[in-house]
């Protein structure tokens, strides 16, 4: 059966030139900063995002781990998105490891905090309250949808943290999908933003990695960071190989994964019973609720699965398709064409 997977931009497979240039890479024991290959996909991850330096880390969560470790101390408090992986998907690990307490505050359906709720969250400096420290957004935001937070909003917020001495944490694990959907260099996203970590191993299709960018004393933190939690990695270099290739050869790419969500989005949103949350997709990501009586997620989810269409369920009704390098668009076609099916609608 031809299987059609969009339960993530994870499931990604290493491309032929990734593989090549894992078995060629010269490596080295990178705790004692001898693996060239990590230190030239660290320099070049930096270059791209406009820091100082780079860190090669083992996941997108042992990267923004990492950075909320390097920048806070115990009892600090980070402002974070209700909707944000750091607060949902990350076993609460700031506060669990870093002893950092998030002020959590709702997301708006495009991704962005609303800047005067964090304006008004920040702790005035009194004994009975925590120190306000770092805000923490991410982009593109996962659970809204894949969408982009603008340079202009980026701007914004870095004012807004300047002005009161916070720092700025971008959660970029998607940071490539938002600088091609929005068209802008991807400098642009981060300049007002002290740490910035993203993905290797998601739509840019290496199997293994993420890179944590800033300033040269705050990476020198969180590379003591990535020892205590165990990350230091010896001979890494044969996974950052991949990681270079995605750097130089997947970014552009990520226009197809885009064009390719929006087809699926624009096909279901003709189907009855289902309900696109946001039909002007503009990344990978796409959220769908089921809203039949005798149909719920997962059982749709599971009658899919059985005809080689996998995605997954985010609660009792909401579906989330993302689109990747292994999926075409012929596959979209296929995949809307199964769903009708299953949905009686054809
Ligand atoms: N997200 C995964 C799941 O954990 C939900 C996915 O399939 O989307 N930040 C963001 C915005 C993410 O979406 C993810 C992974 C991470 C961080 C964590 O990255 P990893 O899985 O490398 O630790």
């Amino acid at each position: 059966m031809h299987i059609i997977d969009l339960r993530s931009d994870t499931i990604t497979k290493p491309t032929p030139a990734m593989r090549r240039a894992m078995a060629e890479a010269e490596v080295g024991d990178d705790v004692f900063g001898e693996d060239p290959t990590v230190s030239r996909l660290e320099a070049l991850a930096a270059e791209r995002l406009g820091k100082e330096a780079g860190l090669f880390v083992a996941s997108g969560t042992m990267g923004n781990l990492v950075s909320l470790l390097a920048h806070c101390g115990r009892g600090d408090e980070v402002i974070v998105g209700d909707q944000a992986h750091t607060y949902m998907y990350e076993q609460g690990g700031m506060a669990a490891l870093g002893g950092i307490h998030p002020r959590v505050l709702k997301n708006r359906s495009d991704g962005t905090l609303d800047l005067a709720e964090v304006r008004a969250a920040i702790r005035d400096d009194n004994p009975h309250f925590p120190r306000t420290r770092l805000i923490a957004v991410e982009n593109t935001h996962n659970r809204c949808g894949g969408a982009a937070l603008t340079a202009a909003y980026m701007r914004e917020l870095g004012e807004l943290a300047r002005g009161r001495g916070l720092l700025v944490h971008v959660d970029g694990a998607r940071i490539f999908n938002a600088a091609v959907a929005l068209g802008v260099d991807v400098r642009s996203l981060v300049a007002d933003a002290d740490s910035v970590t993203f993905c290797l191993s998601k739509g840019l299709a290496a199997p293994v990695g993420s890179l944590v960018c800033g300033r040269r004393e705050f990476i020198h933190e969180a590379r003591r960071g990535r020892k205590v939690v165990g990350g230091g990695m010896r001979q890494a270099g044969v996974l950052a190989a991949a990681g270079i290739v995605a750097l130089e050869q997947m970014v552009d790419r990520l226009a197809e994964d885009h064009a390719n969500a929006r087809s699926l989005a624009a096909g279901l949103a003709g189907l009855p019973g289902i309900q696109v949350e946001d039909v002007a997709v503009r990344t990978d990501i796409v959220f769908f609720n089921v809203v039949r009586s005798d149909l719920d997620g997962p059982q749709l989810r599971a009658r899919l699965a059985e005809r080689g269409v996998r995605m997954l369920p985010l609660g009792p009704r909401r579906i989330r398709a993302v689109t990747n390098y292994h999926v075409t668009a012929e596959d979209i076609q296929a995949a809307l064409q199964i769903i009708r099916e299953v949905l009686g609608a054809d």
